[in-house]
């Protein structure tokens, strides 16, 4: 439990940072499409583990899913930075360089999801955990359907 109150927090200042903060460089286009969708994967597969509970294909355990939810909260914050210029490439639309406004704003949104929803999942209220998990898959899914490749 500490340890999620930190990872909240620490969140919160990497969001403060800001997501346009280059905080990692990378030698080649190809490190940074890595490094990017092997957050995205993690991501995901927390994700998935708590969509299980949510769709009551998993027993709820409130310590597993608030452990999922801050894994998902902290790694939201880490892609963004490995878009940059010349990085084109693997399942990146172009428009996440041509409209890197609206590309921005709805990471900023998932983000966001993934703070309440993490904000949910150590309150250990499964209502709210449903709620915030179904915001936060529309803000997936929305930034999937403009910005990658099917
Ligand atoms: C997941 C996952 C996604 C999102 C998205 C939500 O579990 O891997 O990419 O949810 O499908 O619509």
């Amino acid at each position: 439990m500490k340890l999620q109150k930190i990872i909240l927090a620490s969140t919160a200042v990497v969001l403060a940072i800001g997501a346009g903060a280059a905080i990692a460089q990378f030698q080649k286009p190809e490190d940074a499409i890595k490094y990017r969708q092997s957050t995205f994967t993690v991501i995901g597969n927390s994700f998935g583990k708590i969509g299980a509970v949510v769709k009551g294909e998993a027993p709820y355990n409130k310590d597993e899913v608030a452990k999922n939810a801050a894994i998902v909260a902290m790694l939201s914050t880490l892609p963004w930075q490995a878009f940059g210029l010349g990085t084109e490439g693997g399942k990146a639309q172009s428009d996440i360089w041509s409209d890197n406004a609206k590309f921005k704003a709805a990471s900023e949104k998932m983000q966001l999801a993934a703070v309440d929803l993490n904000k949910a999942a150590q309150s250990g209220d499964l209502e709210s955990i449903k709620k915030a998990f179904g915001a936060a898959g529309q803000t997936c899914k929305g930034c999937h359907d403009d910005f990658r490749k099917k």
